[in-house]
């Protein structure tokens, strides 16, 4: 029901589309913001807001001879990261959002968030964005319309999703969206003054994955409140994916040319801040390869009529980890942001007005840090956050695939699984089938890193790295997976499906070091895996699965010593017997749901160790 309020911009010719005019009507009631905004995605809107974010203080234009049309952002030093504690999964039953999430039931998170939304957006505007996650032209677009009060979140939804009047006139009258409202939770009241980054310290991100809601309370900050990206792309879409037959995965997308001009094309699944953005754009170190991208966060993968398995990237912008970026490491990724039109989040600030951070070179004699405060390389302190990113379009990326755009997207050779491990895991291994390929993605685990707030370095268990981003009981979401081994429709065409591979760039020797080089390196195992899909290149049977040989490992021109080489790649079985108890106790959190297939390959992996 829409409550009878006069707010500028309410009442609106721009849409008929009546689902979508009543639910703007109701939020608008609630929220009761001055004005409300349906956004375009055109140059004059992208202008207007960055104007008026650099006028208040949220942004600051960038040299536009090093950045064009560029910002930098700094949030509140509580708003750099997303909420693990505070995203819920609001199903009906507690029983369906599993041991892994946070839950609360639907009536009970909407009537303590409608208590926050009441008047929430007082003094300020309510913009609302049409988006579509995927192609437009998809069989079935996926339409989403986020409300927000934050100009900043407007100014990234351009970038990271296809949004704007091209969306809205697509959706017609009556298409389906996922509705995504979105608050910062910082009503002004009148003759107050704003501050730069304005936001609440309650916090709710919460999914109501039956309706298909998404509702986000408090947060500016990327994944907590773009909401087509993890909340609707990974968490609603894993739910659907669920219900109609395809996945919705954290994965990278990357399409390689090996020198015989064979294609293929690798997915890979690794927790936040472990190295997706990276491998998505690597410049191989070895001649003749070549790597393109498609995605560097998100696939959805579906069965083509062919039963391969493919996969689209529904996002349209790289919302990428900055610390660590340089040519040096990620060329790909510096000539993208060179062209500009990109915001910079929590990043350093250099005195002719470009960004830098650590990772980029020498430090300058002079920054202005993530804090606002002047910042020397004798500071002490970090210039920007572990978590600062950069918000960039992907249609700048040099090296986009073509068939990016394509809505059937690309048909998947391998899937990669993994992690940050200091140590037991090895660089590459591959599975022995599916299902022992989905005992490595459930079993898989990781270092906790700085982009969700919490302790960073700890050891968990980060399943096919969806822990944050399953949107139900995960031991369904193993089920599901195993499902899909069954080929398209369970027709058992196994042979079309992609081999599974499980990696480890972090690895460390005794000295404390990285095992493994890493980045463009990380071509040599590419190749590898592309030999293993050809029947070319050598593995020994070990344990928990095929590894490279020392000889079937390309290390030509690499400064490696054998031993190096050897310890990167060794299956420490005591190591191993360690692990068993852990996944033990993880398994038994997913209770009777956890499907047996998974219990009897942990059988199996123990009787070949016991064999060792
Ligand atoms: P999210 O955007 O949070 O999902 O992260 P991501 O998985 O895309 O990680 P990203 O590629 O941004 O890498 C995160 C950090 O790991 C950066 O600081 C990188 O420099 C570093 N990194 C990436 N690849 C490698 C690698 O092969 N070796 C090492 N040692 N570090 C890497
Ligand atoms: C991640 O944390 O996995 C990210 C960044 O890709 S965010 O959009 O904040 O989720
Ligand atoms: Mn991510």
């Amino acid at each position: 029901m829409s409550a009878p309020v006069a707010i500028p911009g309410l009442d609106t010719t721009v849409t008929d589309h009546a689902r979508l005019r009543a639910w703007v009507a109701d939020m608008a009631a609630l929220t009761t913001p001055d004005e409300v905004v349906w956004c375009d995605g055109s140059d004059e809107e992208w202008r207007r807001l960055t104007d008026q974010l650099v006028e208040s203080g949220t942004l600051v234009r960038l040299n536009e001879e090093r950045k064009p049309n560029s910002f930098w952002a700094r949030t509140d030093p509580s708003d750099v990261a997303r909420v693990e504690e505070r995203t819920y999964i609001c199903s009906e039953s507690e029983e369906d959002a599993g041991p892994t999430n946070n839950w609360m039931a639907p009536a009970q998170m909407k009537n303590i968030m409608t208590q926050l939304y009441r008047g929430c957006m007082r003094g300020r505007t309510m913009y609302v964005i049409p988006f579509c996650m995927g192609p437009l032209n998809a069989e079935k677009p996926m339409f989403g319309v986020e409300i927000t009060d934050s100009a900043y979140v407007v100014a990234s939804m351009r970038i990271m999703a296809r949004m704007g009047s091209e969306v809205l006139t697509a959706m017609g009258d009556d298409a389906d969206f996922v509705p995504a409202m979105h608050s910062i939770g910082a009503p002004l009241e009148p003759g107050q003054a704003d501050v730069e980054w304005p936001c609440s310290q309650t916090k709710y991100i919460s999914h109501f994955p039956e309706t298909r809601e998404i509702w986000s309370y408090g947060s500016g900050y990327g994944g907590n409140s773009l909401l087509g990206k993890k909340c609707y792309s990974l968490r609603i879409g894993s739910a659907m994916g669920r219900d109609e037959g395809w996945m919705a995965e954290h994965m990278l997308i990357l399409r390689l040319t090996s020198p015989q001009g064979k294609v293929y094309h690798v997915t890979g699944a690794f927790p936040s801040a472990c190295g997706k953005t990276n491998l998505a754009m690597l410049e191989p170190t070895i001649p003749g390869w070549k790597v393109e991208t498609l995605g560097d966060d998100i696939a959805w993968m579906r069965f083509g009529e062919d039963g391969r398995l493919y996969a689209v990237n529904p996002e349209y912008g790289l919302f990428g980890v900055a610390p660590g970026t340089d040519y040096k490491t990620n060329p790909n990724a510096m000539r993208t942001i060179a062209q500009g039109n990109s915001l910079f989040t929590n990043v350093a600030l250099t005195d002719d007005g470009d960004i830098w951070w650590e990772g980029m070179g020498e430090p300058p004699a002079h920054l202005i840090d993530w804090k606002g405060q002047d910042w020397t390389p004798e500071s002490g302190e970090l210039s920007s956050h572990p978590n600062s990113r950069f918000c960039t379009p992907i249609k700048q990326c040099p090296i986009l695939a073509d068939s990016y755009d394509d809505p059937r997207g690309v048909p998947i050779d391998a899937i990669l699984f993994g992690g940050r491990r200091a140590t037991t895991i090895p660089l590459v291994s591959q599975s022995r089938d599916w299902n022992h390929g989905v005992f490595q993605g459930a079993t898989l685990s990781s270092e906790t890193t700085a982009a969700a707030v919490g302790k960073v370095g700890v050891v968990r268990r980060d399943p096919m790295a969806m822990l944050p981003f399953i949107g139900y009981h995960g031991g369904d979401y193993f089920r599901h997976w195993i499902e899909m081994g069954k080929g398209k429709d369970g027709s058992g065409e196994t042979d079309k499906l992609p081999a599974i591979f499980y990696v480890n760039w972090f690895r460390r020797g005794e000295d404390g070091g990285f095992l493994w080089p890493g980045f463009g390196e990380n071509s040599r195992v590419l190749k590898w895996v592309v030999e293993r899909l050809e029947g070319t290149a050598d593995a020994e049977e070990t344990p928990i699965g095929y590894v490279p040989t020392p000889d079937s490992l390309d290390v030509d021109g690499l400064d490696l010593t054998a031993e190096q080489l050897a310890a990167a790649l060794a299956v420490n079985p005591a190591e191993w017997r360690q692990e068993l108890p852990l996944i033990t106790e993880w398994f038994e959190k997913f209770g009777a749901k956890l499907p047996g297939v998974l219990w009897a390959e942990l059988d199996a992996l123990k009787a070949r160790l016991s064999a060792e």
